[in-house]
């Protein structure tokens, strides 16, 4: 009698300990997913005002030292060089504290693939007015977390709407797509369109040319011209 009990006893119990796991496993996956992976709570749009747009799975990661991770909080964008008053921004003060641009601009690749996204981000020349940059400072030098750098004459940033992204598709950006901050460069090949910026700099080396643009590419990047320089 007290066996066939005991027989009972067991599975029953390990039946309740298995379900248990299940449950709570389960439940802390779905909070984690909402809370850590803002790509899946806010899924990306692929069509914008009857415009069909690109994936953000559609790129092809081929960063030089492959994804970068940057911490939110640690995060920083410094504005540096020929500036009269340098600045030091946290992602909150550039993120929610400031205007919201929006464009729909496509990236095309050297490789040969393109991709048509809505982006979103801040207006460069409105933060960077804040720098009071000097008359001398000719370049505007980005500079990745992973080392990348490009750059491009100041009159580019500063006449045109260039947008500093943070989403795409209506998405937060993804790590491996240049969180926290693409620069769109639009009208330029990708390669001018650097992930992971962490410093724009003033300068007046006209002559500097990024990480690309040493290894032969052209350094004004234009669309409407051949990337190799000749
Ligand atoms: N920091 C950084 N930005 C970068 C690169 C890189 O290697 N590092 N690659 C560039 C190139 S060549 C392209 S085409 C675009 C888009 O590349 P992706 O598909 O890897 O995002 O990012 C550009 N920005
Ligand atoms: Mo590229």
């Amino acid at each position: 009698m007290s066996v066939r009990k005991s027989a009972y006893v067991v599975p029953v119990f390990i039946f309740l300990w298995i379900a248990i796991a299940l449950l709570s496993g389960g439940a802390g996956r779905e909070s984690g997913r909402a809370e850590k992976d803002g790509v899946l709570a806010e899924r990306e749009v692929r069509n914008y005002q009857g415009e069909k747009l690109s994936s953000v799975a559609d790129f092809s990661e081929n960063s030089i030292h492959g994804p970068q991770r940057i911490d939110r909080e640690k995060y920083r964008l410094r504005v540096t060089g020929l500036v009269e008053t340098p600045q030091t921004y946290t992602y909150i003060q550039l993120v929610k504290e400031r205007p919201a641009y929006r464009k729909v601009i496509t990236l095309d690749c050297v490789e040969g693939w393109k991709v048509k996204i809505h982006w979103e981000g801040i207006r460069l020349r409105e933060l960077l007015a804040e720098s009071r940059p000097k008359a001398s400072a000719k370049v505007i030098i980005f500079h990745a977390h992973d080392g990348y750098t490009t750059s491009f004459p100041v009159d580019f940033i500063m006449k045109n709407d260039i947008l500093l992204a943070y989403r795409m598709n209506q998405a937060p950006l993804l790590p491996e797509r240049g969180f926290p901050f693409e620069l769109v460069a639009e009208s330029k090949w990708g390669y001018k369109w650097i992930k992971w910026v962490t410093e724009i700099e003033f300068s007046d080396r006209v002559d500097y040319k990024g990480y690309w643009e040493r290894r032969g590419y052209s350094n004004g990047g234009s669309l409407n011209e051949d990337f190799f320089d000749r």
